[in-house]
């Protein structure tokens, strides 16, 4: 039978299919069912289908190790790619359902802090719609990331408590025993199948400690530190790349490439290579520096136990294992000391020592040592010498690690320094995220986009056609419609869907900048006080959560929420702005209020966003970029040409040379601008401390005026010229659809699928 044939086949039997599923799960008819129970029976119906899918294989495997997999609700996603969305959908109408409805019961795992995670998640979608043989290894983290709960102003954090009876997980047979320098585990193995669009499937392996226990959580999301045993894999470390690590991470780290390594080995056993061939059959991709004690763990084992020689053993690891580099934030590169590396995996001390003398003996710098002066082991530098391939995650990442950060590396090793842009899944940031566009473009340009996403520049031939250009903006207004009625309900705010949407929502961090976006809106306040009122009524919303221990990215929270309350609830001003931090950002909340957004917030101070994948997911949708060159802002700009974005601030040179040279004085920028000052100060202003906390506000204001690190006051004037303009722009209607069409058109070279075949060619070579 031809493939399409069967695929037919399996179409037509979806609503028998489904009617028996639900008989036999509930005992009744489709219409009889609440909608949790037809969640449940579409779930086993779904990962039954996949289950029946021809699973990618070949010679060469890729297995991609990341620490987060921030993979987001599964239903929706795994129906588009099983190519039965629609007919599920209205098999539900027919039975009085409402398939969005089911959306809603779906509880979303928190598998990661933020792009990271996403990126992985976007990874492992096109990897297997691309049809190459590739599975994920990470963690089964009960709780996932913490959920966040405001109050009083503030965030505080509570645990996500996703695993259900039925998931998506399965429960398999592989167990291993991992040992630690103080006690040793019983690992097991869940898989969640990834289906591709139109094609095969892999699995994203997940490994849990057999004794772990909840019910050490006591209170929000704390718990006994040092019982392993049982607390391993509770949560997903908070920290999005500023903290200090602990112990609890390094045993994490380990456990996830002890198991990774013996699951990739008994593969190889399983399909008969010699393990000399290693790296024929298999490439490691190590997402950032958290999974690379898989190097040193595959050295100890083929050496310890499959009779290999040192130098046999090295050789094989370093051409089988790449490495992605995601920060050039030096605070989140990891470096553990060695006493805890001691304490935790003993068994791994001397082949780390022995990596590092061989880099010893060859490398005087003392910039490329793996262990330090101060004995702290540099996880970056175990990759780069041992690992055939380092990448970054945008063209002016690379080029910053190349010329600056990883420069004594790059003289060494010019040859294994790549670059690849980031990409984002179009499945689920067009297809699922907005059917309303997804059916647009394809009555308009054809269905070819739907595979090959540079067929979206077929839009630009309706660049000067009135009709499309209307339809854009009508759908951007139903758009911002659906998220009003979201955030009405959920946030208890009503908006104005004829307001320009001005977004930013990603993780909260200093280099972000979110508190710049605050200042502005603080000036726009102060503007409408005095009478100076926007044409068109602006909403301001955030999407961001904080790592509980990160005190200035809590205050930036704080003095948010207080503006919010000071902004909604003053009549002189609430007609012309308003304000909403949503709570608990995730993946379904990015779902919504991307398609919503008119203005795409990527402001961070250049240099320091390694690439941004919310502004690809923005700019597809049909929002406009306001933005820093920074990370692959660059490339929207060269994409789309600087009539079709705003870009603004310093370049990421002269940010390189302020650091260098630590002449960056912000009180200057203060003392000499009027708006910064009155901005500024308005944090501590009696109104402010009505709603606040002083102590927070005034610490945050300090930070600001002594330190500023992340040099926010450096760009707010500029900003806040072009956000001005770009607002006035807006008003240009026909110039601004315009924009929204190039904007969508050109995002073709952001999908992941472009990403995933680069890897493919350059790194993994598969097939
Ligand atoms: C490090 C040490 C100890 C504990 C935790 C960590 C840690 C955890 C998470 C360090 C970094 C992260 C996450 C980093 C991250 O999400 N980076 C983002 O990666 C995206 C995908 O490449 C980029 O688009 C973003 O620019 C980058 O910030």
């Amino acid at each position: 039978m031809s493939e399409n044939l069967e695929k037919t086949m399996l179409t037509q039997n979806v609503e028998e299919q489904l009617k028996k599923q639900v008989q036999e799960d509930h005992g009744k008819a489709i219409a009889d069912c609440t909608d949790a129970e037809l969640y449940l029976s579409l779930l086993k119906l779904t990962k039954e289908m996949i289950g029946a899918s021809t699973v990618n294989a070949g010679e060469k495997k890729v297995y991609y190790i990341s620490m987060e997999f921030l993979i987001g609700k599964l239903l929706s996603n795994n129906l588009i790619n099983l190519g039965i969305y629609d007919k599920v959908a209205q098999i539900l109408k027919d039975n009085g359902k409402e398939l969005s409805a089911l959306e809603e019961i779906e509880p979303e795992p928190s598998l990661g802090n933020g792009g990271l995670g996403r990126l992985a998640a976007c990874f492992l979608d096109s990897i297997a719609t691309l049809g190459l043989p590739g599975d994920g290894i990470g963690l089964n983290y009960h709780f996932g990331l913490f959920k966040q709960v405001f109050k009083r102003h503030a965030q505080t954090e509570e645990k996500n408590d996703w695993i259900q009876d039925t998931s998506w997980l399965t429960k398999t047979d592989v167990t291993y025993e991992i040992p630690f320098g103080d006690c040793k585990v019983i690992s097991r193995m869940y898989d969640i199948d990834v289906v591709g669009y139109e094609n095969g499937s892999n699995k994203l392996h997940l490994f849990d400690v057999e004794t772990v226990d909840e019910s050490l959580v006591k209170s929000g999301i704390t718990f006994d530190k040092t019982d392993i045993a049982k607390n391993l894999t509770l949560f997903l470390y908070p920290d999005d790349s500023d903290e200090a690590g602990n112990l609890l991470r390094i045993y994490q780290e380990y456990f996830m490439c002890a198991n990774a390594a013996r699951l990739i080995l008994q593969e190889m056993k399983e399909k008969k290579y010699d393990l000399h061939d290693l790296p024929a059959h298999a490439a490691i991709q190590i997402n950032d520096t958290h999974p690379t004690m898989v190097i040193p763990e595959l050295i100890r084992i083929l050496k310890e136990e499959k009779n290999f020689s040192m130098d046999e053993a090295i050789a094989v690891v370093s051409k089988t294992c790449a490495y992605t580099n995601h920060t050039i934030l030096a605070e989140a590169l990891e470096k553990w000391p060695l006493s805890y590396l001691e304490k935790v995996v003993p068994q791994l001390i001397p082949y780390i020592k022995e990596l590092h003398k061989r880099v010893a003996a060859k490398y005087t710098d003392p910039k490329v040592q793996i262990i330090d002066d101060q004995d702290r082991v540099h996880m970056a530098h175990i990759d780069i010498h041992y690992g055939y391939s380092i990448n970054g995650v945008a063209a002016i990442h690379t080029e910053i690690l190349k010329n600056s950060e990883l420069n004594a590396f790059y003289k060494i090793y010019p040859e294994k320094f790549n670059n690849k842009t980031n990409g984002i899944t179009f499945r689920r940031w067009l297809v699922s995220c907005n059917h309303e566009l997804t059916a647009f473009l394809r009555n308009k340009i054809g269905d070819d986009f739907l595979k090959d996403a540079d067929a979206l520049e077929k839009l630009l031939g309706f660049e000067n056609d009135a009709e499309v250009l209307d339809e854009l903006d009508r759908i951007k207004m139903a758009k911002k419609r659906q998220l009003c009625a979201y955030i009405e309900a959920k946030e208890g705010v009503r908006l104005d869907p004829s307001s320009i949407f001005i977004i930013q929502s990603k993780r909260l961090h200093e280099y972000k900048r979110q508190q710049m976006n605050a200042l502005y809106i603080i000036h726009k306040y102060l503007e409408i006080k005095r009478g100076k009122t926007p044409v068109r009524p602006l909403t301001f919303l955030f999407g961001a959560k904080a790592a509980p221990a990160y005190i200035i990215a809590q205050d930036i929270i704080h003095l948010l929420l207080c503006m919010q309350e000071i902004i909604n609830n003053d009549p002189e001003v609430s007609p012309y702005m308003k304000l909403v931090f949503v709570e608990n950002y995730n993946v379904a909340y990015a779902e919504k209020m991307i398609p919503a957004c008119d203005i795409s917030e990527q402001i961070s101070l250049a240099s320091k966003e390694a690439s941004g994948t919310g502004n690809m997911k923005f700019m597809l949708n049909g929002a406009v970029t306001l933005g820093t060159a920074d990370g692959a802002n660059v490339e929207i700009a060269q994409l789309v040409g600087p009539e079709n974005i705003f870009e603004f601030g310093v370049s990421s040179d002269e940010v390189i040379e302020h650091y260098a040279k630590a002449d960056y004085v912000s009180r200057d920028y203060y003392r000499k601008s009027p708006a910064i000052r009155e901005a500024v100060d308005f944090i501590i202003s009696a109104q402010l401390l009505k709603v606040g906390d002083r102590v927070r506000l005034t610490r945050l204001r300090n930070e600001l005026m002594n330190k500023d690190w992340f040099m926010t006051l450096i760009d707010f004037d500029e900003y806040t010229e072009v956000k001005d303009r770009m607002i006035a722009t807006y008003e240009d209607r026909a110039r601004w659809k315009k924009m929204m069409l190039v904007n969508i058109a050109k995002a073709g070279f952001f999908s992941s699928d472009r990403t995933i075949a680069e890897y493919n060619r350059d790194i993994w070579k598969l097939c």
